[in-house]
């Protein structure tokens, strides 16, 4: 999703705004643009092509100086088109037609009272040339600015309802980037005689590695060689000290080696992705999920999982596991639907949040408001151990899937799924529910995953061969049952992300309620069918599909005596797994959803309209 860098050094920083904006850009954006201090004058180039098309514009335009911002949008206010990319200048008040900035700022988040403050800045005379809602704290700040940028931010944002992080820079300052955060992430970098702001410290690296993760509220002054933070208490600002942490983020860009796709490869990265991600296992206990774990396993009486898209299906996958194996009452929740519904809060239940980046507003901002109904009890599983949902959360399980770019998650997904199958098994412990036997029984299925899952990949040319024909529908129906069903979710979600097929997944018994009135001939039904207590009544659901017409590409364990006949093609997977057949089963819908995308010729890893990193509410 967008991305901000901004830096003040007596170097020429455009090159590092530049290469910062290609770090974050596998996140997807619509739009970017970048904006300097030049010659006492605001200058800037923005583009609605790639970063790499902005970096000749700006090389072209001569763009050079020590002070700067940059950004990559994701458009929630306005279309993409240059008029709209970031950064916004303000003229000042009653400006002739084409005047000169004076300040410069780009914005992540949505503010929320915008139209109202629109309306307050044009009775002073300002212009809007943009249809953002981010141009109304250009103006804003402008409108307020005294002499001094860091008095007139502190008192703009005073203002602002919603969600921002910015960072703003004024004619009459060369010298100095003013940043604040509120709602979306912003970190401050520390290096010699130069300081850094960035939505994210991988934008920052190799620049450098001293990184202060900045808090709600704060507001970061940048000058040569110096920071100053401060943090507003009831209206009034105090200077506050942060740490500044030493932080390997890793660079964003990553070798596609012989992949056509960041996709692609990160599904054959998978068996890595879970060898990794249970490299530290060696028994099952509440230390893997950090300190002061078994006091809080002990304590609760419940879970409540919080998430979205993807991560709402391991969530959805892990409640059948928590339900089954660790007997613990579990329910999930859509993170953007918890947080604005009366809830009966339970403080003695265990909120889990699940998010590939850590950084997902709507999920922050549902872990919060549960933090704020009483419980206490809060542990994420996520991707990026430096994120602020594992600086939120009480306890943790980092997955260790590596950096995903594309945008269309595979390999946090199963990794999430290892993560949660983990947590089961540490509650069902806890709980009394797990014997020394079936402890020993569980590691070694975990410790088989990546061979088991690379022989699902071999598969790989019988499901190219079923795309062919996918790539010609408009729409597909997925059908799972019980564990496996959040698994006919995903696979739908990953076809509609990234091919633009229409696809929904029911349970299959749901299918005579309604569904069954779309199954005709041109109707492609996927069947996720393991060998597992559900299939004889799997098996009649396929019958009703094939009574009407319907084509069916099914899924099936080796054994599932299940065959390929007149409109019912199966393709076998290699062994029946277990309670870990989901994240078996949810591999050859990744692969169905690659191969057709690729098909349709669509643009696999940045699929339209879509982010990674989902920062905004
Ligand atoms: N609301 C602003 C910024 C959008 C954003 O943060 N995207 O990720 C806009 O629409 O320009």
């Amino acid at each position: 999703m967008c991305g901000i860098v901004g830096a003040v050094s007596s170097r020429n920083i455009t090159p590092i705004l530049i290469e910062g904006l290609k770090r974050l850009e596998y996140r997807g954006y619509d739009s970017c643009g970048v904006a300097v201090h030049q010659d006492g004058a605001l200058r800037r180039a923005r583009s609605t092509s790639r970063v790499a098309e902005l970096q000749t514009q700006a090389a072209e335009d001569g763009i050079a100086s020590g002070t700067g911002i940059a950004h990559t949008r994701w458009a929630t206010h306005g279309v993409p088109a240059v008029r709209n990319a970031h950064p916004h200048f303000s003229p000042g008040p009653n400006a002739a037609e084409g005047a000169a900035g004076r300040v410069a700022l780009v914005h992540n988040g949505i503010i929320e009272n915008h139209d109202e403050l629109r309306a307050e800045l044009q009775a002073r005379g300002y212009v809007f040339h943009s249809q953002t809602d981010t141009e109304v704290i250009c103006h804003l700040v402008d409108q307020l600015y005294n002499g001094d940028l860091l008095e007139a931010v502190q008192q703009a944002v005073q203002r602002l309802k919603g969600a921002y992080a910015i960072a703003v820079f004024h004619r009459d300052e060369p010298q100095r980037v003013v940043g604040a955060r509120e709602g979306s992430p912003l970190v401050l970098g520390v290096g010699e005689g130069e300081r850094f702001l960035a939505s994210d410290a991988m934008a920052l690296a190799g620049v450098t590695d001293q990184i202060v993760y900045l808090e709600e509220g704060d507001v970061v002054d940048l000058q040569l060689g110096k920071h100053w933070i401060s943090h507003a208490q009831a209206g009034r600002f105090t200077a506050v000290e942060r740490e500044v942490k030493t932080v390997h983020a890793h660079s964003g860009a990553a070798e596609l080696g012989p992949y056509r796709h960041y996709m692609q490869k990160e599904i054959f990265e998978q068996p890595k992705a879970i060898a990794d991600t249970l490299d530290a296992v060696e028994t099952i206990g509440p230390e893997l999920f950090g300190a002061g774990a078994a006091a809080r396993f002990k304590d609760i009486d419940s879970v409540l999982i919080l998430a979205c898209g993807t991560s709402y299906y391991s969530g959805s996958t892990a409640k059948y596991w928590l339900e089954s194996i660790a007997k613990i009452p579990t329910s999930v929740e859509i993170a953007s639907e918890y947080r604005y519904r009366d809830s009966v809060p339970n403080p003695r239940q265990l909120v889990v949040t699940i998010s590939q980046s850590g950084e997902t507003a709507d999920t922050l901002a549902a872990l919060k408001h549960a933090r704020s109904l009483g419980m206490q009890h809060t542990l994420t599983i996520c991707n990026v151990g430096t994120s602020a949902m594992v600086r939120e959360c009480a306890l943790n399980y980092i997955t260790r899937a590596g950096a995903e770019i594309g945008v269309a998650s595979t390999k946090a997904f199963t990794t999430q799924l290892v993560g949660l199958f983990l947590l089961t098994l540490t509650l069902a412990k806890v709980r009394g529910h797990l014997s020394e036997a079936q402890e020993a029984d569980h590691l070694k299925a975990l410790r088989h995953l990546p061979v088991a899952v690379q022989a699902v990949l071999a598969l790989e040319p019988q499901v190219v061969a079923w795309s062919e024909a996918f790539a010609r529908k408009e729409n597909a129906l997925f059908l799972g049952r019980g564990l496996h069903y959040p698994i006919a979710l995903e696979g739908a979600l990953k076809l509609k992300e990234i091919s633009y097929i229409h696809a929904e997944a029911y349970p299959a018994g749901e299918l005579k309620h309604g569904p069954l009135a779309l199954v005709t001939a041109e109707m492609p039904v996927v069947t996720v069918a393991p060998n597992d207590a559900l299939l004889e009544k799997l098996k009649s659901n396929l019958q009703e599909v094939r009574a009407r017409g319907g084509e069916l590409f099914v899924f099936a364990d080796a054994d599932s005596h299940i065959e390929s006949g007149e409109g019912l093609h199966v393709i076998r997977m290699p062994e029946h797994y277990g309670a870990l057949s989901p994240i078996l089963h949810v591999v050859p819908l990744q692969l169905l959803a690659y191969h057709t995308a690729c098909a349709r010729g669509t643009d696999v890893d940045k699929p339209r309209n879509l982010a990674k990193s989902v920062t905004v509410e």
